[in-house]
């Protein structure tokens, strides 16, 4: 049974560089997913090291802190039934030298460096996630769509 879940989307400092705030945002509206929080925000070097800790000591590390805190992302809690995998579908494979044509990744991007956008792996990171970058009064609790039954049984 699919269960309704949240998960935290970013477009990365490349996507908004290069203008692609709307051709990201539409492709999740589009998909079915509900937007429940969105903002513009400067990452700083403290939440970036929060969000990446688990690489902390790899090689690409640091190159990482500084490419998400070199210019805005746009931060995104979106909700749906299996938003997590639905968005992770959407955006593709973390290199989009694998991402399959029709994904964000696959149609807009070429390396993983620059891989434009990010998705929560699991519902745990999710809720990690959402909360490094968002105050719950910031988040739309309280919205029924008038469209969902024609979007989820
Ligand atoms: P994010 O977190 O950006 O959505 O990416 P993924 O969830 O798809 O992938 P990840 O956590 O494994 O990697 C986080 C981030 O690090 C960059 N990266 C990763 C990199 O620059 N070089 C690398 O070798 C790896 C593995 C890309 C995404």
């Amino acid at each position: 049974m699919a269960e309704v879940q949240r998960t935290f989307v970013a477009i990365k400092p490349d996507g908004v560089e290069r203008g692609l705030i709307g051709e990201v945002v539409n492709r999740f509206e589009r998909r079915g997913l509900k937007i429940v929080g969105m903002k513009l925000l400067k990452v700083s070097r403290e939440m970036a090291e929060t969000h990446y800790g688990e690489h902390k000591g790899k090689p690409f590390y640091e190159g990482l802190v500084s490419y998400i805190t070199s210019a805005p992302i746009v931060g995104m809690v979106l909700q749906g039934k299996d938003a997590v995998t639905l968005a992770r579908n959407v955006i593709g494979a973390t290199n989009p030298l694998n991402a399959a044509p029709g994904t964000i990744r696959g149609d807009l991007a070429i390396e993983i460096g620059r891989n434009l956008v990010h998705g929560s792996d699991s519902p745990e990171s999710a809720k990690r996630e959402i909360g490094i970058f968002f105050k719950d009064s910031e988040l739309v609790n309280d919205w029924t769509r008038t469209v969902e039954k024609w979007i989820a049984e």
